[in-house]
């Protein structure tokens, strides 16, 4: 970032946006959409102009890699290059951050909008940077899901994870497989009524994201947490009679029966309805299983992931899965790098090829309390505070797995104790904006104090935008509403 000084672009109601192309057409009309409040105010996209503009161009040559971009902001005008649409995209999030909060006021009367003069040359440290959703502990509909990934791409994340099955409810139809929705999908946690996505809607969610250069991962856990599943399937138990539904919030009871014709049948079809869907991954869980032989886990997770690999697909599952023979190429979401044992088979799994996301459980578990005084979330992992989601080196946080093996990161949330979109934007903001700063920014370029001063100016985008986020002390927040 180059501040250059000087006068800034002012956008008024006559600024022109300068697209060709479909893609960068399309972006150009998600930034007018976001600058114009009314069809006055909305700024025309054209194929060229004399007047100041904000030219947003897709060039094949210009560098900073698939998802890099440069932003140049002068009085004269404004200019974002990128080699790739993703780029181009990102590049109009940052000049989003650029405009005044107010911005973000979808009804306010139209003010001026000045730019400040700058020069960015930018491009992601990582290529996964990631948030989790949990829909099965409580089921969160498909606008609550839009707005979640809303929201991340603001903040420039790529990964959706979907946590699509636990213990309380099963969120995801099966071809051929109706009960599982019809007795899994109608529990939550507490007892509420559940829900699921029907494959329209999912398939929905999939190209919302993937308009907003979101890749859904999709996570069906296995062979543990599966007691929606044991109880809408009873084959898949080996006494061969259906569980009773479950809506506490225990782990580490459920088991289907490993190596039955009946599991092996269900595993096919579940990773077949996953992949038939756009995609490049397929998470398994793997999760604390406590009802198995070291042996059944093993043969069930190298089993899984020779399915998953014969769609041509990724496999990715918990660390636990480390216990298993991993093909190279595998995905390893790492949540417990503080147990010595966890990190130890981690490195071992790195170095027979597979590759890491890292979701250290102790620093970016997104329904770990802030505080002692946090309503929502759980403790079993500590506090995460602000600071301790942001001040940590993804290079540095396991011997063994050095930067190469690192895909990058990503913030999960469990919903044990969420069941409002407002609920997880409170947990998830400010730590999420970590997490996506740790995606993008180089460690040298990182520091908690810079961070913070940051953070503290961005509140006010928040607020502009409904997002219910904590105010947590450790941060100085710029008020509200009063540009
Ligand atoms: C552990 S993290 C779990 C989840 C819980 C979470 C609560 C992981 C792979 N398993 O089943 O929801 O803790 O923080």
């Amino acid at each position: 970032v180059e501040w250059r000084g000087g006068a800034p672009f002012v956008v008024t109601p006559t600024t022109p946006i300068v697209a060709t192309g479909a893609e960068a057409r399309r972006i150009g009309r998600g930034l007018a959409a976001l600058i114009g409040n009314t069809v006055d105010t909305t700024p025309q996209i054209v194929e060229a102009a004399t007047e100041p503009a904000i030219a947003l161009r897709i060039d094949p040559g210009a560098g900073h890699g698939p998802e890099g971009y440069a932003l140049e902001v002068a009085a004269s005008g404004v200019e974002v290059v990128a080699s790739a649409p993703a780029g181009l995209f990102y590049g109009v999030q940052t000049l989003r951050q650029l405009l005044p909060a107010r911005v973000e006021y979808g009804a306010a009367l139209f003010r001026p909008l000045p730019i400040p003069a700058v020069r960015i040359a930018d491009a992601p440290r990582f290529a996964w940077r990631g948030m989790m959703l949990d829909v099965a502990r409580h089921f969160f509909g498909v606008p609550d899901v839009e707005r979640v990934i809303d929201l991340m791409a603001l903040h420039k994340l790529n990964r959706l994870h979907l946590h699509l099955s636990d213990d309380q409810g099963w969120r995801i139809e099966v071809p051929g497989r109706p009960e599982l929705t019809r007795v899994g999908g109608r529990t939550q946690v507490g007892g509420g009524p559940g829900g699921f996505y029907t494959t329209e809607e999912y398939a929905g969610l999939v190209a919302y994201a993937a308009e907003r250069f979101i890749t859904v991962v999709p996570e069906i856990d296995l062979p543990g947490h599966t007691n929606a599943a044991l109880a809408s399937i009873p084959e898949l138990n080996c006494d061969g009679r259906a569980r009773a539904p479950y809506t506490g919030t225990n782990v580490g009871f459920s088991a289907v029966c490993v190596g039955t014709p009946a599991t092996d049948a269900f595993v096919a079809d579940v990773v077949a309805a996953l992949a038939a869907f756009p995609g490049d991954m397929i998470h398994l869980g793997g999760d604390e299983v406590k009802e198995l032989s070291a042996a059944e886990f093993a043969t069930f997770v190298e089993g899984a992931q020779r399915v998953v690999e014969a769609t041509g697909r990724t496999f990715v599952g918990w660390d636990d899965v480390s216990a298993a023979a991993l093909t190279p190429g595998a995905v390893v979401q790492v949540w417990r790098p503080q147990v010595p044992a966890v990190a130890r088979r981690v490195a071992q799994a790195v170095a027979e090829g597979a590759s890491v996301v890292l979701s250290p459980s102790d620093r970016i578990y997104l329904d770990i309390k802030y505080d002692a005084d946090t309503v929502l979330g759980l403790t079993w992992a500590g506090l995460n505070g602000v600071r301790d989601a942001y001040d940590w080196d993804p290079a540095a946080l396991l011997a063994g797995v050095p930067e190469a093996a690192v895909l990058g990161v990503e913030g999960p949330l469990w919903a044990e104790t969420l069941s409002t979109v407002s609920d997880i934007e409170f947990m998830s903001f400010p730590r999420l904006a970590g997490v996506a700063e740790i995606g993008w920014t180089p460690q040298t370029a990182r520091s908690w104090t810079g961070y913070r001063a940051r953070l503290g100016a961005f509140g006010p985008r928040w607020a502009a935008l409904g997002v219910s986020f904590y105010r947590s002390p450790e941060v100085d927040w710029a008020p509200d509403g009063v540009e």
